[in-house]
């Protein structure tokens, strides 16, 4: 594959000719419609999307929140401690509940509000401002950009980069060039050169087994060569506590330093926000290994613990940057701390 891709000056090769040659081997294509599925593009706007999407999260906490407030004439210790659970219970955490709990108190007292059914609006406000904390969600600050996207098994990276890959090529209209760093687990290159077509997008791989330092070294050369806006790489799924895949992503940092100094670099770390806190206890395990410059929370589609963006925003210092709603190629969001709690309160 590496003769293939630079041999003959040729930098990249296009996606076609790699995925004729996956079409020949019935099982791979069997198994990246597994992983994959059909591309689904729903006709919604952006915040029905969000909408939907926060459908379950809503249940859990503003739904609770409504029931909890009609139940209550005046405000009292019982109805914020029943507040604090559903909190909690919504996957918000112990610190970030008591945080907001305490802001809550001061808030309506400053506002001299006495009923319970006055206390959504500054609920509202408090939790927004828990959102906007952290607030930077510019995916790219400047061209050319090498994004990596890392992260425990299973939570997303390579739909994530998919969705990415498009969003930039179709709404920012930048150049995207694909890497396949995850060399790591099966058809793992297929899956990404399956994203890579839904976008026309070239795909640099070696193929399972090889080197994921060297697939991204390729990959600098290509996108130097092509003068290519963005170029995002892919990465196997990582536990933080696997040494020789964690050493495998300092080898990948270092190439990326010592190749492309000139280029933005931005680590994405994904987050599955079904996994409800254990989310935050992996970016904290990553932050102490990689400079993260943002998260990504997918999924959320999917669960009831979307409380747990407010304790990833308010407990880590690092901003979100976009959410997944959904598993197609749009169903992924620039985090709008605003739009958020709209749609959580709507
Ligand atoms: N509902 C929903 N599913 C998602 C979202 N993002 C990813 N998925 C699904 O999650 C599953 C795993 O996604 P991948 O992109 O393969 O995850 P990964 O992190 O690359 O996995 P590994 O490479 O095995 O570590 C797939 O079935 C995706 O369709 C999302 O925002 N919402
Ligand atoms: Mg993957």
């Amino acid at each position: 594959m590496f003769k293939k891709i630079f041999g003959n000056n040729k930098e990249t090769v296009e996606n076609e000719e790699i995925v004729e040659e996956i079409e020949a081997e019935e099982p791979i294509e069997e198994i990246i419609e597994e992983v994959i599925g059909e591309p689904e593009i729903k006709k919604e706007s952006f915040f029905q999307r969000l909408s939907s999407g926060l459908s379950k999260t809503k249940k859990g906490i503003t739904d609770k929140i409504d029931n909890l407030i009609n139940n209550y004439g005046e405000i009292d210790d019982d109805l914020f401690e029943e507040l604090e659970e559903i909190l909690i219970m919504a996957d918000v955490g112990m610190k970030t509940t008591m945080d907001i709990i305490d802001k809550l108190r001061d808030r309506l007292v400053e506002k001299k509000i006495k009923e319970s059914k006055e206390i959504k609006g500054t609920l509202k406000e408090v939790i927004s401002e828990i959102l906007k904390e952290n607030n930077n969600h510019e995916l790219i600050s400047s061209t050319p950009t090498v994004m990596l996207v890392i992260g425990v098994n299973g939570v997303g990276k390579t739909t994530t980069i998919g969705k990415i890959a498009y969003k930039l090529k179709f709404h920012d209209k930048k150049s995207v060039l694909l890497a396949a760093g995850d060399t790591f687990r099966a058809a793992a290159n297929e899956q990404l050169i399956e994203w890579g077509k839904r976008s026309d997008i070239n795909v640099i791989s070696q193929g399972e087994g090889s080197d994921a330092a060297a697939v991204i070294f390729d990959a600098i050369q290509s996108a130097k060569a092509k003068k290519v806006d963005v170029l995002l790489c892919d990465t196997a799924g990582r536990l933080h506590n696997k040494k020789n895949l964690m050493n495998e992503l300092n080898k990948i940092f270092k190439i990326i330093d010592r190749e492309y100094a000139e280029a933005n670099k931005e680590v994405l770390l994904v987050l599955d926000a079904t996994t409800g806190q254990n989310a935050i206890s992996q970016a904290k395990l990553f932050s102490e290994v990689a400079d993260i410059t943002g998260l990504v929370l997918t999924k959320l589609d999917g669960t009831a613990k979307g409380g747990v963006i407010l304790p990833i925003n308010h407990e880590l210092n690092i901003p979100v940057k976009l959410i997944g709603v959904g598993e197609g190629i749009e169903d992924l969001q620039v985090f709008n701390p605003e739009k958020f709690a709209d749609a959580l309160f709507k």
